[in-house]
């Protein structure tokens, strides 16, 4: 069988981790590739139609995908003790830790890009808050509800491979006061498994069109809107970065516009984005 994976990538990890808890890992050829809504991968395309890893490809040739469905199809393959457990009570507790596992995974992703992934001028503060609290109040949860020892279960793989994920890429300090959760996870990562699959490289989606999907964004037009309002005649080639637009505009106090209006609403998010002051005012 053929994994495609990626080497930085908690969804890909977990699969992995999987295979190697249930002895099938040297069965499979595990193949990187990166992936990412700006640099299309065919190949991943051409079996996944969302574009993403992990993808096992089986002995048959069918296309396995989701790391949930990946690792479900593996457990399926041993005859060992199984990782998504039969018993009622240990499998709804085992698939909730992968369910909690997997949001964390997707809200530290949204972090990362309204921190760092998104052109500058279009990152939203509030936003990267909003999917943060999320990994807070999970890790809260955790801290309170993990049981001293880890399981080996589907669900303590996909946290692990998560947290490993979090650390890995600076997302949040979830250790920082958090003994349970710290002593559960470092306890899990001397696991083999974990050993064995460390998370590397970087993330590879550099868009060359970055700085002109900006001038295509719908905050560049919403800009413009503006513009057009004050009077000012947009040129046809104008930079449309929101902070070329602002930069020359005079902090005064006579720009006027209704309160809760497009143009309010898109200049409170500009001056969030950009950290800048409150120069404006408008109508209350
Ligand atoms: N729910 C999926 C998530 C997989 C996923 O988001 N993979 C990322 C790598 S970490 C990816 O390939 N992203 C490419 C994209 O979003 O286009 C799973 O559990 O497998």
């Amino acid at each position: 069988m053929k994994l495609l994976y990626q080497t930085h990538s908690p969804y890909a990890r977990k699969a992995l981790v999987a295979a190697h808890e249930i002895g099938l890992a040297d069965r499979l050829e595990v193949i990187h590739h990166e992936t990412s809504p700006l640099l299309r991968n065919d190949e991943i395309f051409a079996l996944n139609p969302l574009g993403k890893v992990p993808v096992l490809i089986c002995d048959d040739g069918a296309a396995v995908f989701d790391s949930n469905v990946i690792c479900e199809y593996l457990d399926g393959l041993h005859t060992g003790r199984k990782l998504i457990p039969v018993e009622p009570a240990h499998r709804y507790l085992a698939l909730r830790n992968q369910a909690i596992a997997t949001g964390m995974a997707d809200a530290g992703i949204a972090v990362r890009w309204e921190t760092e992934r998104r052109p500058e001028a279009v990152r939203w503060a509030p936003l990267r808050e909003g999917q943060l609290q999320k990994i807070v109040a999970a890790c809260d949860f955790l801290e309170q509800h993990l049981e001293e020892e880890p399981s080996l279960d589907i669900g303590s793989i996909a946290l692990a491979t998560t947290l490993s994920w979090i650390e890995f890429r600076d997302v949040y300090a979830f250790q920082a006061s958090r003994p349970r959760l710290s002593s559960w996870y470092t306890r899990f990562c001397e696991r083999q498994s974990m050993q064995a699959t460390a998370l590397h490289g970087d993330t590879v989606d550099t868009s060359p069109s970055a700085d002109a999907d900006v001038r295509q964004s719908p905050m560049a037009a919403i800009c413009g809107d503006w513009l057009s309002l004050r009077g000012h005649v947009i040129p046809s080639r104008l930079a449309w970065r929101p902070d070329d637009i602002l930069r020359p505009v005079p902090a005064k106090q006579d720009t006027h516009w209704p309160s809760g209006s497009r143009i309010d609403r898109a200049l409170a998010s500009l001056r969030l984005c950009l950290g800048i002051g409150d120069g404006f005012s408008r109508k209350q």
